[in-house]
């Protein structure tokens, strides 16, 4: 057994329970055996044991009254996991699925992620199992402040930097913001993703969407390909997949598909940004309204989207909803890119038989950083007092994504295995964190 082999075994005895963790861990640890040969001393140093073991995990007690005055309970989390780059950073995810081993999973990734921006931010993840959905904005604003009631002593602009994830977006950040400015009488750059009125970055919304199709770019150039005329099936609605849509159809493509956790539609016409919008975020929503103002739209209750033909398919909802039925039939279908937009979306098992059919495969890790890149030049204006144009900003996170690329296919090449994106962005990812982690000893 090789060194990552052994560091899975220990994890799969100590955490069988943690599924999601092992899934990531598993992946990244296998994928990274090659540098761990050239460097000989990581084992010595019990460097990868120490990369998969969270430094702090915080988790917390979420009482907050509902709006008929009865008491509810939470529980909320902050897995700090790698600050070996950076102050923590990394999103808070509230759903009712929410539990360690998901935010493990995810603060495992945003580690390697963070890495591969090259900006100076260690990795993170937290939420609650809180679902916003449903919920009135007074009982949303009750939680988000005796959420941040606790969250207040683990944070701060050099410790900790939460964002938004699944189910917190603009509205819940605001009062988390709030919650902490009472709490500590500071204004900080304490959490990103903030409005523009109050310290947020243009294009931090947009972000995570347009990075994901600018990495998409660099993936069709390399294959002497252009997005013009591709159709795109997307999955989700909420800000990846929303943003996604419209960077994809500026440049040209067709986008087809949109869903939510009860079903997709497909739209012939090109799924409309605007309307999209409106039903998501001014009405909160559910995609099967998205029909009734577009004829030719079809609504699949309880069905996934990979199964209409398209060029590109970008899973931008969850982790796990692309498995390997969905694989199949994308193969079948002709499809020959998947870019993941969310974390860990396709399963292991459909990673391999796409990547083993011809399909040109990028991992969330790198085509979704550019959120966090974006959070990260959001903390830059925030401690230059100043703010920077759209173009500005967006023209970074193009640049970003575009290293991104070039360092992950320039990695997976330097280990012999020219054109595995997964491979490449994990290696990449990996060594930056290793060697800031050997400079700073044991600890
Ligand atoms: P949102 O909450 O804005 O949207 C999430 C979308 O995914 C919704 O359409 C939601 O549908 C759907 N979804 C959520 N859970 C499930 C589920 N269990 N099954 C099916 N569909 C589901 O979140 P984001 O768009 O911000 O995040 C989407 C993904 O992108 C996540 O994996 C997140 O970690 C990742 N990501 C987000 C970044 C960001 O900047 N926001 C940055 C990088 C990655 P429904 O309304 O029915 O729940
Ligand atoms: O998964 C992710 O990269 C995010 N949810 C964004 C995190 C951030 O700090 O902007």
């Amino acid at each position: 057994m090789n060194y990552s082999q052994r560091v899975i075994k220990q994890l799969q005895e100590r955490y069988k329970d943690e599924s999601e963790f092992i899934q990531a861990a598993s992946e990244i640890l296998t994928t990274i055996q090659p540098a761990l040969d050239a460097h000989p001393e990581y084992e010595r140093a019990g460097l990868v044991e120490r990369l998969v073991e969270p430094e702090r995990i915080i988790i917390f007690r979420v009482p907050w009254v509902d709006d008929e005055g009865k008491v509810q309970v939470n529980r909320g989390y902050r897995v700090q996991f790698n600050s070996a780059l950076g102050p923590y950073k990394g999103g808070i995810r509230l759903h009712p699925s929410v539990n360690l081993s998901i935010l493990k999973f995810l603060g495992l990734e945003q580690t390697l992620k963070n890495s591969l921006t090259t900006l100076p931010m260690g990795g993170a993840k937290g939420g609650s199992d809180f679902d916003p959905k449903g919920k009135s904005d007074s009982e949303v604003m009750r939680f988000c402040q005796s959420f941040m009631a606790e969250l207040v002593r683990h944070i701060g602009p050099d410790t900790d930097v939460p964002a938004g994830d699944i189910g917190t977006g603009a509205r819940e950040i605001g009062y988390l913001f709030g919650a902490y400015k009472k709490f500590t009488n500071k204004w900080q750059s304490v959490l990103t993703g903030k409005g523009l009125s109050y310290g947020g970055s243009l294009a931090r919304t947009e972000a995570t969407g347009f990075g994901a199709v600018y990495f998409l770019e660099n993936m069709l150039h390399q294959k002497n390909e252009d997005i013009k005329g591709k159709t795109i099936a997307i999955s989700g609605a909420g800000n990846v997949a929303q943003y996604a849509v419209k960077k994809a159809e500026e440049l040209g493509a067709h986008v087809v598909t949109v869903s939510d956790s009860n079903g997709y539609v497909y739209d012939p016409n090109g799924v409309d940004f605007d309307a999209l919008v409106q039903i998501k975020q001014v009405e909160r929503g559910r995609i099967k309204e998205y029909v009734k103002d577009h004829r030719d739209a079809q609504y699949h209750e309880n069905e996934r989207p990979w199964g209409e033909k398209c060029d590109i398919a970008m899973p931008c909802a969850t982790q796990n909803e692309l498995d390997l039925d969905d694989a199949r039939k994308l193969v079948a279908n002709g499809a020959k890119y998947v870019v993941e937009g969310a974390n860990m979306p396709t399963t292991t098992d459909a990673t391999e038989y796409l990547q083993k059919n011809g399909v040109f495969f990028a991992p969330g890790k790198a085509a979704n950083a550019g959120g966090v890149a974006t959070s990260g030049l959001e903390m830059s204006q925030n401690h230059e007092h100043l703010s920077w144009s759209f173009e500005e900003v967006d023209d970074k996170l193009h640049d970003i994504m575009n290293n991104i690329y070039k360092s992950a296919w320039d990695a997976a090449k330097q280990y012999g295995h020219e054109g595995d994106l997964v491979f490449g962005a994990n290696i990449a990812g990996f060594l930056k964190v290793a060697d800031a982690m050997m400079a700073q000893g044991i600890c």
